[in-house]
């Protein structure tokens, strides 16, 4: 997959994508990610990329022309045109799981107090927002989306790691993880998980991530398929701890 992002802000990428799981990503050559200075498209002597908005107001726009002229350079023909927006639609692991099945995605970073209405009209296919909050820029919002996506790709989590029982693939939040030692701060690792009862360990497990997403998210809990297992579980659980 290719992941092209125009940005005035190129150098805040590679530290983050060098590393770790999507540095060795990319050195398998799973994914790419082309980064393209707007600066390096804008015309003049001093290549200047913002100017005032008419009608006045607070702060400076992204210029129209150096964004048109990056995105006829690098868009390829058909490619989604993404804006990392707070106006956009809200990202979340199933658009991750979604966008991840494109062979090559275009992320529009603005910087200042964004862009021109008229390069949204013209080029921009879709507005994605990460969360209800502003950021200085859309980088950091394009590292979430271009971290999430990958760890769909194929590959890129290695064999033993899948994204499937990660919390929100079942519409569950994960239940509480142990490594060693067994005994840390004065607490112990549950008994269930150190006595090797496969059977015991899922459901025990079943059981905490059942607990934990109504406690913690009643909004993925009411959206849940709760099968007579799920219900049995928590009738359990209940009886035991009846505070939760
Ligand atoms: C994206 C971009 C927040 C998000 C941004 C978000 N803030 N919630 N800031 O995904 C306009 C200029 C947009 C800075 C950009």
């Amino acid at each position: 997959m290719i992941f092209d992002v125009l940005t005035l802000l190129p150098e805040v990428f590679p530290p983050y994508l060098d590393a770790s799981i999507l540095g060795r990503a990319r050195a398998a050559g799973l994914l790419a990610v082309n980064v393209v200075n707007i600066r390096d498209h804008a015309e003049g002597k001093h290549r200047v990329c913002d100017d005032y908005p008419y009608g006045g107001g607070q702060g400076m726009l992204m210029k129209p022309e150096p964004v048109a002229a990056a995105l006829a350079a690098v868009r390829a023909p058909g490619e989604p045109v993404l804006l990392l927006s707070p106006q956009g639609d809200r990202f979340d692991d199933a658009m991750a799981r979604d966008l991840a099945r494109a062979p090559r995605l275009l992320l529009l970073c603005a910087r200042y107090e964004g862009l021109d209405e008229r390069v949204r009209t013209l080029h921009v296919t879709r507005e994605i927002s990460v969360g209800d909050y502003v950021l200085t820029g859309g980088e950091l919002a394009a590292l979430v989306v271009i971290d999430a996506v990958a760890r769909f790709l194929p590959g890129v989590l290695g064999n033993e790691a899948s994204p499937a029982g990660d919390t929100f693939a079942d519409g569950l939040l994960e239940g509480p993880q142990y490594t060693r030692p067994r005994s840390f701060g004065g607490l112990e690792v549950p008994q269930v998980l150190l006595e090797g009862n496969h059977e015991d360990i899922r459901r025990w497990r079943r059981t905490q991530a059942l607990v934990r997403t109504r406690a913690r998210r009643p909004d993925l809990f009411a959206k849940l398929a709760l099968t007579d297992e799920d219900r049995a579980l928590l009738a359990a659980a209940d009886a035991e701890d009846p505070a939760g």
